[in-house]
């Protein structure tokens, strides 16, 4: 017996019996289990060692060429009626789903370890956190776990207090893209992927279980589980605002969460909470809290630079894993816009050649623990979260969407965040850069009907005493030659300034029909090479175009038929009005 939860070791002696691993390794969290890891994926090949002189604790690995990012087209989730699931996920009956599924993880394990990881996703005595047990024979994936996630005993001693967990079980199979899949089942609270060793297919405490399976258990119980940043904004004098940000896969959330103020902004401070998933709970006093349920950083790597992302470069030059980045000829990691350095062999380990495309792999990562983020918020561990002042929605869009905006109220933010569109990125195996609907960034991730997770939305709004103000945010408008408008990065804090004086009722705005804007000279650009001219491209909206997106997102919303809140569908038809 290796545990006392019945449940729990019945189900590890179910799959062991099906999949016939050659051993079974209890995961305790440790850094001695941690380093024993490694050695052994060193020694298989699975890790190669980079430069320990100056990256000490690195290590790279690199997948199979065709396992690089999410599998939308193969992901699922399998709700009885289809209807629950929605037009927004694809699905499989239950029944029929658990049957392809456990033909593929039959005697899949033979020859290799399977790992059993208790793992608890937020602080571990939150009454807010939702612990999980993944089963898989990936040792990189166990350590990874480690970095992300609360993992091993103490977790292991939660569940067998509450009883109650999330299963997922894993499986790489043979890395076959025709044989990869990733199905939910919210009902049970479980998860099977298999045939995939990649980030959000494989680490299932991540998008399997904080997002998919717990915006299920949040619709029921009241809460939410969002594609969101939480970021701590402290004022010279000392106040800190807490922002929650959802943006697409790639578009700035790790970013944002741990900017580093530029010169500028002497005096100014940003405490990272966390950077891609938040749980949202309104308190018995009406106030909207947040927590991070993860413990580590999954994180692009590409465009990562001292200049960029300060305290991102510098927490990654130690105890990281780095997946699918190429490496330079004294074996350090190397990756486009890094800056410094050339590569000698590419994510693929060949000798590097333009020809062969990028260096690194558009979607490389980083795993790193949260703890060695510079700006890393204590906060991140109070059990009861933090205070949010602002929701905001955001996206990549060249072309449209201004560089800020506030929506009219709580509801017209749903409507906002419902109407998100955004260029797909790297992150997923699909064509890149093309604009999809992605409404509050969890077209991948929501385990529901988009209509109902609207009403729910809805609906939270109302329980919160005074709701936080919603505002959309585009860092990426282009001019006609591809060159970003914005220079982004440490100078969006001028931005979450102007939306932190909003909240505070510090200054006006200016009313428009798609929402409020910034008056002209409210957006502190002192300092900044920002013509005149490009300031009122980035703040201005662009009246016949916005009809036409308008009227695209209610054609967008009719999509989901019936179940679609008549609010959001009045509020859509409000701002065409405005327009007309
Ligand atoms: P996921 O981990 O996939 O959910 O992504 P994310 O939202 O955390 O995206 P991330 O912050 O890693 O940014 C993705 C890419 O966008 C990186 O290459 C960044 O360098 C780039 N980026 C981030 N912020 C900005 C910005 O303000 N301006 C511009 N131009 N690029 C940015
Ligand atoms: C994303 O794609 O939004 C990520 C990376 O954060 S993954 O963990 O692969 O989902
Ligand atoms: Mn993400």
């Amino acid at each position: 017996m290796a545990t006392t939860n019945q449940e729990l070791q019945k189900w590890v002696d179910d799959v062991a019996r099906l999949t016939r691993p050659d051993n079974i390794h209890w995961c305790d969290g440790s850094e001695t289990e941690y380093q024993g890891l490694v050695k052994q994926m060193l020694a298989s090949g699975e890790l190669l060692e980079l430069n320990q002189d100056t990256h000490p604790g690195c290590y790279l690995h690199r997948s199979d060429p065709t396992d690089v990012a999410r599998v939308e087209h193969l992901t699922y989730v399998c709700t009885r009626k289809r209807d629950d699931a929605g037009p927004n996920n694809h699905w499989l009956a239950p029944a029929e789903a658990h049957e392809r599924m456990d033909k593929l993880f039959e005697g899949c394990m033979q020859g290799r370890t399977m790992y059993v990881i208790p793992y608890c996703m937020g602080p571990i005595d939150s009454p807010y956190a939702r612990c999980g047990v993944e089963i898989t024979d990936s040792p990189y994936v166990a350590v990874n776990m480690r970095l992300m996630t609360r993992m091993g005993a103490a977790a292991l001693a939660r569940i067998e207090r509450d009883g109650s967990f999330v299963r997922g079980l894993h499986s790489i199979g043979e890395l076959d893209p025709e044989q990869r899949f990733i199905m939910h089942f919210p009902e049970e609270l479980s998860i099977k992927s298999f045939g995939s060793g990649y980030g959000g297919n494989a680490l299932l405490g991540k998008k399997c279980h904080a997002l998919r399976i717990a915006s299920w258990q949040a619709r029921q119980e009241g809460w939410l589980a969002e594609h969101m940043l939480i970021v701590g904004v402290e004022n010279p004098q000392g106040e800190t605002h807490y922002l929650a940000c959802a943006f697409p896969s790639a578009c700035g959330k790790t970013n944002l969460a741990m900017l580093l103020p530029p010169a500028s902004h002497a005096g100014w401070k940003i405490w990272t909470v966390g950077d891609d998933i938040a749980w949202l709970h309104v308190d018995d006093k009406g106030q909207l809290r947040a927590i991070n349920p993860e413990a580590g950083y999954f994180g692009v790597v590409p465009g990562t630079n001292a200049k960029t992302n300060r305290n991102a470069y510098d927490m990654i030059g130690r105890d990281t894993i780095f997946t699918n980045v190429a490496v330079t000829a004294d074996n350090q990691p190397w990756w486009e816009d890094k800056d410094t350095g050339e590569p000698a062999l590419d994510w693929q380990g060949r000798q590097y050649t333009p020809g062969n495309g990028k260096a690194a792999h558009p979607n490389s990562r980083f795993t790193v623990a949260a703890k060695h983020n510079p700006s890393w918020s204590p906060r991140a561990e109070d059990p009861s979260g933090v205070p949010i002042s602002a929701i905001v929605f955001g996206g990549r869009r060249r072309e449209l969407a201004p560089l800020v905006y506030e929506a009219r109220d709580w509801q017209h933010g749903v409507l906002v965040g419902a109407g998100m569109a955004s260029e797909t990125t790297a992150a997923a195996t699909s064509k890149v850069g093309v604009v999809r609907r992605d409404p509050m960034a969890m077209k991948p991730f929501c385990g529901y009907n988009f209509a109902d997770y609207w009403a729910h939305w809805l609906a939270l709004g109302e329980r919160a005493a005074e709701p936080p103000r919603v505002f959309h945010v585009n860092w990426f408008r282009q001019d006609e030659r591809g060159r970003f408008l914005w220079p982004g990065f440490g100078e969006n804090l001028r931005v979450l300034r102007w939306m932190i004086d909003r909240c505070e009722g510090r200054i006006e705005a200016r009313d428009t029909p798609i929402g409020l804007l910034p008056h002209p000279g409210d957006l502190d650009t002192d300092g900044l090479a920002v013509e005149d001219d490009t300031l009122e491209a980035l703040l201005s909206v662009d009246s016949s175009a916005w009809q036409q997106e308008m009227t695209e997102i209610g054609k967008y919303l009719e999509s989901f038929g019936e179940r679609v809140p008549a609010e959001l569908k009045a509020r859509q038809e409000e701002v065409l009005k405005r327009l007309s």
